[in-house]
């Protein structure tokens, strides 16, 4: 995907406040620290248009970005940091919750998690979810740069059981850092968005 412009368009606490548009949209979503902020600058090749950090609760509210002026991105804040008060935590988890029962122009998740870590109750419930409400997701399990080729292996295969049973070859292994499997993940977001523009079916009823 060529990218031509990337302009962050607003950030939102509510339904209320998000902004007005008919474009396709990608939402970034998993556990706090994983590198959702940083899948977004590594897929744009900007360093710094997204907001990061090592102290994970970085993100706070959704930001949403404008891409190519043709679809948008939204980076969610991250859920499971034990850190923050069980109040914020709240608020947090119906912030992302009622983002991806309510966004209509949502057209699918890019669900990120660490690929050095065993897949969490948090993010097995986050998935049932969302095959419950019907939202389409990508699984990107991210850091690969931290492991030994043998490791990325090992881990995609317990990963894809833990989440998939086994069944096909569906998480991608990524990194922020080298961009490896930045030309997978683009051909599969670009691929979702085609299928949807060919169609020209509507995003949510
Ligand atoms: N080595 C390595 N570090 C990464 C990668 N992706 C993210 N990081 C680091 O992980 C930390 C968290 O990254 P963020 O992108 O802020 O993570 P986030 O999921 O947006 O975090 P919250 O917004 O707090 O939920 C930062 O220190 C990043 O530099 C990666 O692929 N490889
Ligand atoms: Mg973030």
């Amino acid at each position: 995907m060529k990218i031509i412009s990337a302009e962050f368009l607003t950030g939102a606490v509510s339904c209320r406040q998000y902004p007005d548009s008919e474009c396709p949209e990608l939402a970034f979503v998993g556990r706090s620290n994983v590198g959702k902020s940083s899948l977004i600058n590594s897929l744009l090749n900007r360093k710094k248009l997204v907001k990061t950090s090592q102290t994970p609760g970085k993100t706070q509210e959704i930001n949403f970005f404008k891409i190519n002026n043709d679809f948008i991105f939204a980076d969610l804040p991250g859920y499971g940091f034990a850190k923050v008060p069980q109040s914020v935590q709240k608020r947090w988890k119906k912030m992302i919750e009622d983002y991806l029962l309510r966004r209509k122009t949502l057209l699918a998740v890019i669900f990120i998690i660490d690929l050095r870590r065993n897949a969490s109750p948090l993010d097995l419930s986050l998935q049932r979810w969302l095959e419950a409400c019907g939202v389409e997701y990508l699984l990107v399990g991210t850091k690969v740069d931290k492991l030994s080729q043998s490791e990325i292996s090992k881990q995609l295969s317990k990963l894809n059981v833990a989440y998939f049973h086994g069944s096909g070859d569906k998480l991608l292994a990524y990194s922020s850092k080298s961009s490896r499997g930045r030309k997978e993940l683009w051909s599969k977001i670009a691929a979702r968005i085609e299928v949807h523009r060919n169609k020209k079916i509507p995003l949510r009823d």
